[in-house]
């Protein structure tokens, strides 16, 4: 049974806890084999919003839907409309994420293109993302760089790292004081020998090159298998340089799976470093959560609905370990005691508490039930089928 200052800690933690959903989690996505549509799809930036809004009413951890620059605004749907837009169905905009992998001129890398003028492209689209962030109200603009090479011998790696510092600076210089540019890394895909930005001590060299409004973005998928992604949140927690998430989760490699669904010990270990941060300095880490998933064959606002409960719950196991013994035992080195603090709150059954904070937010105790039960994925479904076959969006398009 969970004692009262475990639920009160539960209580206290599910109150802060939130989660950023991305917009592109409710289109048409694929892998590189195909992109298999579905009718309840979101087909542009209303839909898009108005998924997310579902979402967030039903779970009530999720206010705020990452926007993708080339693949949300467009010259009708400015970030003055999108805010209008976001706002009518009860959200706001999150992160700004640039674009700098899909152009074609991007071929031999974005900001650490060897032409100049595809630089300058590049960095233009950048402070452009940066403007947009002002008018959105974002606090972020999270960067992730495709940049890299095939071969041995392709590229001048340290002349790519150096390009890497001074075309990011223009960007920093113009962010708000109070805005932040978080720098995900990503070991290889699309690029397969070499990815300028490939872990996370490269993307903290680089983030403390360019300023103090750079921080370090941990995407749970951009990590080989035998790597410990919570080592990794403890440094850059203990540096002051942890900027944000992107969770999904993975069995092999950046498969963009729903977060908790292949390894959920792994998500828990990952917020067990953050609540015990939190616990030793006092400081709770204003850190943005953001979901990045690829939902190729789930329903993808019930993937959605899924992944918060799921990020819910193990926040809210992480949230009861016995800090107090658990330090004690690290002192004494008794490893098997101290194991044990995480394996009891890993099994702990903390969904009675999380009821209660549902029943206390007058949320639907069963998110995805209730959800279902709305109807609103069969209305849309049929509503877009319709606006699909009406815009010639029928074909999925294939890899060659
Ligand atoms: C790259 C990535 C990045 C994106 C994209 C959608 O793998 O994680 O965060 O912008 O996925
Ligand atoms: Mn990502």
């Amino acid at each position: 049974m969970m004692t009262d200052s475990e639920i009160q800690k539960i209580q206290a933690a599910l109150d802060h806890f939130r989660i950023e959903t991305p917009s592109w989690g409710f289109a048409d996505t694929g892998t590189r084999f195909g992109k298999f549509l579905q009718d309840a799809a979101a087909i542009d930036i209303n839909d898009k919003l108005a998924d997310a809004g579902q979402v967030h009413a039903f779970t009530g951890c999720c206010p705020s839907v990452a926007l993708h620059v080339l693949w949300d605004f467009s010259t009708d749907k400015g970030p003055a409309e999108i805010v209008q837009l976001a706002r009518k169905y009860g959200v706001r905009v999150g992160a700004i994420n640039p674009n700098l992998f899909q152009d074609q001129i991007y071929k031999y890398g974005s900001i650490c293109n060897r032409d100049e003028t595809v630089r300058d492209a590049a960095v233009k689209h950048l402070l452009d993302s940066a403007e947009l962030a002002k008018h959105t109200g974002s606090q972020v603009v999270f960067i992730w760089l495709a940049d890299g090479s095939n071969y041995p011998g392709q590229a001048n790696i340290r002349w790519r790292k150096r390009a890497l510092v001074e075309t990011l600076r223009p960007l920093h210089e113009a962010l708000n004081p109070d805005q932040l540019m978080l720098l995900e890394y990503k070991p290889f895909e699309p690029a397969f020998y070499h990815t300028d930005l490939a872990d996370w001590g490269m993307a903290y060299v680089i983030a403390k090159e360019v300023g103090p409004k750079a921080r370090v973005a941990v995407d749970s998928g951009h990590h080989y298998l035998s790597q410990n992604i919570e080592q990794i949140v403890a440094w850059l927690l203990d540096t002051g340089m942890l900027g944000g998430f992107h969770f999904n989760d993975r069995r092999y490699a950046d498969d963009d799976l729903t977060f908790g669904s292949i390894d959920p010990y792994q998500a828990f270990r990952i917020f067990h470093e953050i609540h015990f941060f939190a616990w030793e300095t006092g400081q709770q880490p204003q850190i943005p959560y953001m979901i990045d998933q690829s939902h190729i064959d789930k329903p993808k606002i019930e993937a959605m609905i899924q992944t918060a409960t799921t990020a819910q719950e193990l926040y809210a196991k992480a949230a009861v370990v016995d800090f107090e013994k658990l330090a004690r035992h690290q002192e004494r080195n008794e490893q098997v005691d101290a194991e044990e603090c995480l394996r009891q709150a890993f099994f702990a059954d903390v969904r009675p508490a999380i009821l209660e904070w549902r029943r206390r937010q007058k949320l639907p105790l069963d998110p995805l039930a209730a959800f279902r039960e709305s109807g609103y994925e069969s209305d849309a479904a049929k509503e877009r089928k319709a606006r699909r076959i009406e815009l010639g969006l029928t074909s999925s398009g294939s890899y060659a």
